[in-house]
């Protein structure tokens, strides 16, 4: 069965704590310095892999390489002026924000072909751009107004684009991967020779319907690449307080499943594992899941206090901006100077000035609306 080997990345507990072998219930309420400890190793890890995340930059299109940065840049942008609109009340209802994942989106959708298929969880906002979706669409569709990808009528959970074959946007935790699963059996069916990438939180994993998707891709042999964004807490719960192991990427051996931990911070890593994934899916049609461990900066959602974590905690994971860390690998392969990223700054802050604007000048729906495109 073609495997790939779990990476040497920081993935399991046993690294940081000689104990967590044995786990005891004491020893699985971890405290803030043992997590502290796991960001300390990531940073070593990081920079032995610096040398090789520097030829893989070598080896990619320079092009690529800066709309890639751009796009982490205009994410991050994106959702700032989200948080700001949304405290003006020009928002309403839920809103996650990505905020500290973006090098998940975009390491992995930027390996995709743009026939290939998405679908993810209700942290859709910067997926939804990087799969092409314009951030006026966006923005106006948060908003509730007509010019939104589905009319104002899904809102911050519910970005859609059956043109863009970007599928959601789902609230239902966990939900979309037995749907993700689904499209990749319809991409098998018809032979139409797409991949489907599926995202999803780690608190998902433990819900049945991760095991039994799971189960059905492997043994129908479907070509999905599951990517479990781990960024550590399930709303206000941590994943220690909430699963029996650390270790999601394991989880795949139990379906004898492709697997690999990777470094959610680390854009090339990300690419690198997706091209991978996304190869094998494509020439082997087979399934692979992936755990990419990165960590939310804000809160669950706009309502979210936050009080169950440290602001040291958020600062230590920040060290890590995955952002700040492509930028300098950039910088140091020759690929970008300070005035390029300058550029790139402002042409993203230009791009959410025009998608503010636009949604601010978008109507809302009329009452004819009222009652297409609904399911009831
Ligand atoms: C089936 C179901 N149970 C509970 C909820 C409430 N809920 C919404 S988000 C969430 C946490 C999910 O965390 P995770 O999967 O890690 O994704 P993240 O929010 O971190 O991206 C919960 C429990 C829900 N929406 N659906
Ligand atoms: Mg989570």
């Amino acid at each position: 069965m073609a495997k790939t080997a779990v990476s040497k990345n920081v993935s399991s507990k046993s690294k940081t704590n000689g104990k967590e072998a044995k786990r005891s219930p004491k020893t699985s309420q971890r405290n803030g310095s043992e997590e502290f400890a796991v960001v300390e190793l990531a940073i070593a890890e990081y920079k032995k892999r610096l040398k090789s995340q520097l030829e893989s930059i070598k080896k990619t299109d320079n092009k690529l390489l800066r709309e890639m940065l751009f796009q982490m840049v205009l994410g991050r942008r994106f959702e700032e002026k989200s948080a700001e609109v949304y405290r003006m009340g020009k928002i309403g209802g839920f809103c996650h924000l990505y905020i500290g994942q973006e090098a998940i989106a975009v390491g992995s959708m930027m390996a995709l072909e743009p026939t290939d298929m998405v679908i993810t969880s209700y942290r859709d906002h910067v997926q939804a751009m990087v799969k092409g979706m314009t951030p006026e669409s966006v923005m106006a569709e948060l908003y509730g107004k007509i010019g939104g990808c589905v009319k104002g009528k899904g809102g911050s959970m519910h970005m859609f684009s059956r043109e863009l074959e970007f599928f959601g946007g789902h609230g239902i935790v966990g939900g979309q991967i037995g749907v993700g699963t689904g499209m990749a059996y319809a991409a098998k069916y018809k032979n139409s020779g797409q991949v489907v990438l599926c995202f999803f939180g780690e608190a998902a994993v433990n819900q049945g319907i991760f095991h039994e998707s799971l189960n059905m891709a492997q043994l129908w042999k479907l070509p999905i690449v599951y990517i479990c964004e781990n960024n550590q807490y399930g709303m206000g719960t941590s994943q220690d307080r909430a699963m029996s192991t650390r270790n999601i990427a394991k989880k795949a051996d139990a379906f004898e499943m492709a697997n690999e931990f990777v470094d959610g911070m680390d854009v090339m890593a990300v690419r690198d594992a997706s091209l991978r994934s996304i190869g094998r899916a494509r020439n082997e049609s087979m399934p692979t899941l992936l755990e990419v461990r990165a960590y939310r900066y804000m809160g669950h959602s706009m309502s979210d206090p936050g009080n169950y974590r440290t602001r040291e905690e958020i600062a230590k994971y920040q060290e890590r901006d995955p952002i700040v860390l492509f930028k300098d690998s950039l910088e140091q392969a020759g690929v970008l100077n300070a005035k390029d990223f300058d550029q790139i700054e402002k042409d993203a802050a230009e791009a959410v000035e025009r998608a503010v604007k636009f949604a601010d000048e978008s109507p809302l729906p009329p009452e004819s609306e009222l009652l297409t495109d609904v399911f009831a």
